[in-house]
């Protein structure tokens, strides 16, 4: 659509994430079998039909460029792109140093592409949304900036910007990851904060003039969160979008938004997907989730002598051989490859895994390419597993990717 112009942050580097994120950036992190992290924010655009689109990359961006090569490419069609911007020190010789500071430094594509309002937007979260809803909302207020903002539990304040809200809409108080007893919470819901998305609609002026400005102040640390909004709320100037109001047809009323941040949390959002309740859906006809198909057969099972193959509760990949094994509440990426006998319970495998014969893994995630010898047993002696793996708060543990385990 004319006059809107989408900048995706893509350059999050995902420590928390770590080992998922040894090599790649965490919009990279693949996700749900199919898709990257990245995915969602840019079908979030993409089935809104909004599409001028940047992305914004620099941490460890080989396989996120590669991704959005082979999936998202617009070859050929006039007025619309979505293309990556590597961090190029185009305004001096520094990295970026926040996110305001990414925007900052590719101003020119902004002043470039005669845009009426820009849609700032993260990628490093689980959720549907139809941007073009709050880009009406926005235009609707009238405000310099409008924000995304999402009902979350008090505990959780501490990763988030927090918001204070009057009736219309104005924020009337931000404050970036306060603590918890710092935190304002919603008027008659003492348990809960409303928590910023990291997700920004700006009018394009506004938006160039406050990043001139705040690339020169010298307290700043260049952040959306922490400069821009803090300062530009005070002057009555900005509006919070409700995404609970945002609809998309065919899904449920209660809006699913996962921050997937840590282990414990990227666990437990695919967890969500294999949900009876299915909070949220990777089969929504009227909300296609796009990505990069690689020519694979379809799954294959078969029965080895007495051993049958037993697939409960899972999403098993495209050329992926499941050989008299058995599957229960488990995400198993592309050209997952599972002997006879192996138990596969609670685990996320990114994609290319090799399974023995005879293993057991439990709460177990793979990163990609991983190979584990016959008869390994992982997930259920959490301190001998801790000796050579990383494991999580939960007790979820994660295997690096490429590794060979039990030879
Ligand atoms: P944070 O969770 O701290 O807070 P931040 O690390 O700033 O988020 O990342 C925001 C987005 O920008 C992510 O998609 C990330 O991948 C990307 N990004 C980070 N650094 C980047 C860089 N140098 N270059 C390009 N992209 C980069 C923000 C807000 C909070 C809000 C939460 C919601 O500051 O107010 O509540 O997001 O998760
Ligand atoms: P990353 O570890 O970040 O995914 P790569 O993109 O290099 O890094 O992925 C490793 C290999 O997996 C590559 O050979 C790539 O072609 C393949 N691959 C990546 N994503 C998929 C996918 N969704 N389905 C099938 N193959 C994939």
């Amino acid at each position: 659509m004319a006059g809107i112009l989408a900048m995706i942050l893509a350059g999050g580097e995902g420590s928390r994430l770590f080992p998922l994120t040894q090599n790649r950036s965490k919009p990279a992190v693949p996700f749900g079998g199919n898709y990257r992290l990245v995915d969602f924010a840019l079908n979030n655009f993409v089935n809104a039909d909004l599409m001028n689109i940047y992305v914004l990359t620099q941490f460890k961006s080989q396989s996120l460029n590669l991704h959005l090569r082979r999936a998202w490419r617009l070859a050929g069609i006039s007025g619309r792109f979505i293309e990556a911007i590597p961090a190029q020190q185009r305004v001096n010789k520094n990295w970026y140093s926040g996110t305001a500071d990414a925007i900052y430094q590719n101003s020119s594509f902004i002043e470039k592409s005669e845009a009426d309002h820009i849609c700032i937007f993260g990628s490093d979260h689980i959720y549907k949304m139809d941007v073009q809803q709050m880009i009406d909302y926005h235009k609707d207020k009238g405000g310099e900036l409008t924000v995304a903002a999402i009902r979350v539990q008090k505990q959780q304040a501490i990763h988030f910007g927090i918001i204070e809200i009057d009736e219309e809409g104005h924020m009337i108080g931000f404050s970036e990851k306060p603590s918890v007893e710092e935190a304002k919470t919603i008027p008659g819901d003492p348990d809960h904060v409303l928590a910023s998305m990291g997700n920004y609609v700006f009018k394009t002026d506004t938006l160039l003039e406050e990043l001139r400005e705040d690339a020169f102040a010298e307290d700043s640390s260049h952040d959306f969160g922490k400069d821009i909004i803090p300062k530009l709320y005070k002057q009555g100037k900005v509006f919070v979008y409700n995404f609970s109001d945002n609809k998309i047809p065919g899904e449920p009323e209660h809006a699913y938004w996962r921050d997937v941040g840590t282990i414990d949390s990227y666990w437990a959002a695919h967890m969500d997907l294999l949900n009876d309740d299915q909070p949220i859906s990777l089969y929504n006809k009227h909300w296609p989730l796009h990505t990069y198909h690689p020519p694979f057969p379809p799954a294959t099972f078969r029965d080895q002598g007495s051993s049958e193959s037993y697939v409960y509760k899972s999403h098993i990949g495209a050329g992926s051989y499941i050989n008299g094994a058995n599957i229960k509440n488990s995400i198993l990426g592309f050209r997952s490859h599972i002997c006879t006998d192996v138990m596969v319970n609670g685990c996320i495998f990114l994609g290319n895994a090799k399974i023995g014969k005879g293993a057991r893994l439990t709460n177990v995630i793979l990163d990609k390419n991983v190979e584990v010898a016959p008869g390994t047993v992982i997930g259920e002696d959490l301190e001998q597993d801790r000796k050579k793996f990383t494991v999580s708060d939960n007790g979820i543990v994660v295997i690096s990717k490429g590794s060979r385990v039990g030879f």
